[in-house]
């Protein structure tokens, strides 16, 4: 089951999203990822989804098999990556 389709909004939290890099696709701008639980996003567990970012650059920090730590808004009714950064390795 995707939760990702609900329309409702969550508010702002700075915290960021663990997750694991799947697939990163530079040309259409979208990521896959791997992710735990997002509550503001009313996503109660966790699961694999495509993101979609509007800024490429983004995409350039990071590569598939990644841990990250990343953010995610819902704009348009479509989930974009706002940030994303390489997760420290304990
Ligand atoms: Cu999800």
């Amino acid at each position: 089951m995707m939760l990702c389709l609900g329309s409702q909004f969550g508010f702002a939290q700075s915290s960021l999203i663990a997750g694991q890099v799947v697939k990163v696709d530079q040309v259409a701008k979208k990521i896959t990822i791997k992710h735990g639980p997002i509550p503001k996003l009313d996503m109660e567990r966790g699961m694999t989804m495509v993101f979609s970012t509007p800024d490429s650059n983004l995409l350039k920090a990071v590569k598939s098999g990644d841990k990250v730590k990343f953010d995610a808004e819902r704009i348009n009714g479509q989930l974009v990556v706002t940030k994303i950064e390489p997760a420290k390795q304990p």
